[in-house]
């Protein structure tokens, strides 16, 4: 039987694997962290520096955090530069830039788009599915229509620079994404906001030379992304599948919520991939915050890193792997 007593009994018994040892508690298996209100911003890879700015203007102005992580995310999703997010992102295997995106705030709402094309800023569509529809996911031709009914504009975002590439992909047409691809892969971003509240964002073009149709981790509540505002939040960055199968931005969040800091639900989740599927091809980075600020990232592989924004201050931070 499936009873409070028993569930108790579980977290304890996970929090006692993760060597959980002096942490207070209020109830039995719970750590008890006061909530930060000093503004904070993380986000993943190097395109994360600017985004961080773009997230910073809003948080230092005192707007929520849902604003700053919607914010951040459109700078890297307007420059065509960054080829996995938005304009400019590589397209799949037969010239479709297709978008995948979610948001969620601290009030458990969330909204998503997958295999989005031609919008710009799939993070604000997905921001408009949260607060205009019933729904929490929109994709395709659905996903579109929703985004021009609600007057965002028709745009074409293959580059010249990323049809090119494709066009040099197509040479040997071999499917095998890349480890720290140009160490910028999918943007996630968490910000807190001077009331310590917590909101994430996630945006992707997915996969470089994917499958037409195929959906990754980024817009998937729970893999690309959660946010649990009395606990924390995750962002998953990477080989999309391997997040899917073990549902890793939830699964951190689940781990802080049983009394895990960031940084050991982050390497619990990694070590659950390892465990459990062929990772070595891959790579795979969680970044976490807990609700009292403490960061936490880690990867699979070396070469994930992180930008964090706190007190006016951006700096890249160098997240530790699994393998050296
Ligand atoms: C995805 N996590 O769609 C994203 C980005 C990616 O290789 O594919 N990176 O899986």
């Amino acid at each position: 039987m499936n009873t409070r007593r028993t569930f108790i009994k579980n977290s304890l018994a996970l929090t006692a694997g993760l060597g959980l040892t002096g942490v207070s508690c209020a109830e039995e298996g719970k750590t008890v962290r006061e909530r930060s209100k000093n503004p904070k911003v993380v986000s993943t890879w190097e395109h994360g520096m600017p985004a961080n700015e773009g997230a910073w203007k809003v948080l230092a102005d005192g707007g929520s955090a849902l604003d700053a992580t919607e914010k951040g995310v459109m700078v890297v999703e307007a420059d065509p530069m960054s080829t996995s997010v938005g304009l400019g992102g590589l397209p799949d295997r037969d010239g479709n830039v297709t978008l995948d995106a979610c948001i969620m705030d601290h009030q458990d709402n969330a909204g998503s788009v997958s295999f989005l094309q031609h919008i710009k800023h799939p993070i604000s569509v997905a921001r408009k599915v949260m607060e205009e529809t019933p729904h929490v996911m929109l994709v395709g031709d659905g996903a579109l229509k929703f985004a021009l009914d609600q007057g965002f504009e028709k745009e074409i975002l293959l580059t010249e620079a990323s049809r090119k590439e494709w066009e040099k992909w197509k040479g040997e047409s071999n499917y095998m994404p890349e480890i720290n691809a140009e160490n910028h892969d999918t943007i996630g971003m968490i910000c807190q906001d001077q009331n310590g509240n917590l909101s994430g964002s996630c945006t992707t073009s997915g996969a470089a030379y994917k499958m037409y149709g195929r959906v990754g981790d980024s817009p998937i509540i729970g893999a690309g992304l959660f946010v649990d505002n009395d606990h924390g939040a995750a962002v998953a960055t990477g080989m999309g599948e391997l997040m899917l199968k073990t549902l890793g931005s939830f699964l951190v969040v689940e781990l802080i919520r049983q009394g895990a800091t960031a940084q050991e639900a982050c390497e619990a989740a990694i070590q659950r991939i390892v465990d459990k599927l062929d990772y070595k091809s891959f790579q795979v980075g969680y970044l976490a915050m807990d609700k009292a600020g403490n960061t936490g990232a880690y990867a699979i592989h070396p070469g994930f890193n992180y930008a964090e924004m706190v007190n006016g201050s951006n700096r890249l931070i160098d997240a530790e792997s699994f393998l050296t």
